[in-house]
């Protein structure tokens, strides 16, 4: 203070101010402006992201992970809009409020700690950083589980007894889905029940793939060797897009396809006559297992050529193959 006295810039922005103090010619309780304009903008900005943008945040609510994804989105959007209007309402208050004059090159005073602020500023950071870290743990072991992709043995899984299996195979560079509980025929279409829990068996036979629905909210690493589980329950019918999401080579990018729910009983007419039309194919697929050993599917051209359907010209084998029985 004792170096502004000699200039006293601070007396004249005073004037202007006095309709919005409280009728004294004292300072105007910043403090409490700034603080009746954050909570009232961030009542209405929370409302506003939960109930009206929220329904729109991806990925939609089209399974029971979807949704659930959507609404932890919901909630974290939500938490950051306070803190996003607190930087935006204070920044606009100090440019409004605060501006130097046009030719003041003069310092602020200079501040030395404020406890209040400070105890202030630990004890709300660490709340939100605790309050998260709960949510974050609650959501997902009770409601994805470990089923979510990140695994062979999920530690969660869906209490129903009567799971839809749904083996998830990557190969460069399409996705082909085998049915265990419909004969373990292989096709390239995804159809999947709705309102009834699936668990999707994830693998490769060659690279690292990504099984990625999109509108599902699943997303697990399909790996050469192993089995990734991850649960979802279709909540709405329609179609939904499947991506590859591990850059697997040249056609990564094609690697894609769409995926149908149906109605539990369209579900089940589409595999057993699915069933019913691959049976001579399923026959001299590999067994069904949770991995396969992708030095094994050159077999399957033997037996093909063996059956007389490989194909003009014997197949994939010439005729001096050694291997060729
Ligand atoms: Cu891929």
């Amino acid at each position: 203070m004792a170096t502004e006295a000699p200039t006293s810039p601070p007396e004249p922005p005073e004037p202007p101010e006095p309709p919005g103090a409280p009728g004294s010619a004292a300072e105007p309780r910043h403090g409490l402006r700034l603080l009746v304009a954050w909570v009232v903008a961030s009542v209405i900005g929370c409302l506003l992201v939960y109930l009206v943008w929220g329904p729109h945040l991806p990925p939609g609510d089209m399974s029971s992970s979807a949704a659930n994804q959507q609404f932890d989105l919901r909630v974290l959007g939500t938490i950051a809009t306070p803190v996003f209007l607190g930087v935006l309402i204070y920044m606009g208050y100090a440019l409004t409020f605060w501006r130097a004059e046009d030719d003041d090159e003069t310092d602020g005073p200079p501040i030395h700690g404020n406890a209040k602020i400070q105890l202030t500023w630990i004890a709300a950071t660490t709340a939100i950083v605790l309050a998260l870290a709960a949510f974050g743990t609650v959501e997902l072991v009770t409601v994805q589980g470990a089923g979510a992709g990140e695994g062979p043995q999920p530690i969660w899984k869906p209490g129903s007894s009567s799971i839809l299996q749904v083996q998830v195979i990557g190969q460069q560079w399409s996705w082909t889905y085998r049915y265990p509980q419909f004969g373990g025929f292989e096709t390239a279409q995804l159809e999947l029940p709705l309102n009834e829990p699936v668990q999707f068996n994830v693998t490769s036979l060659d690279v690292i793939h990504g099984f990625w629905a999109y509108q599902l909210g699943v997303k697990a690493d399909a790996n050469p060797g192993v089995n990734n589980v991850a649960y979802t329950t279709p909540k709405h019918p329609g179609s939904f897009v499947v991506r590859c999401d591990e850059l697997c080579g040249l056609w990564h990018g094609a690697m894609f396809d769409y995926g149908k729910v149906v109605t539990a009983a369209a579900f089940q007419t589409w595999a057993q006559q699915t069933e019913t039309q691959l049976a001579s194919v399923t026959k001299i697929l590999p067994p069904y297992a949770l991995t396969y050993d992708p030095t094994a599917i050159a077999n399957l051209g033997k037996v093909l050529v063996q059956l007389g359907i490989g194909g003009a010209g014997g197949g994939y084998y010439p005729p001096n193959d050694p291997e060729q029985p």
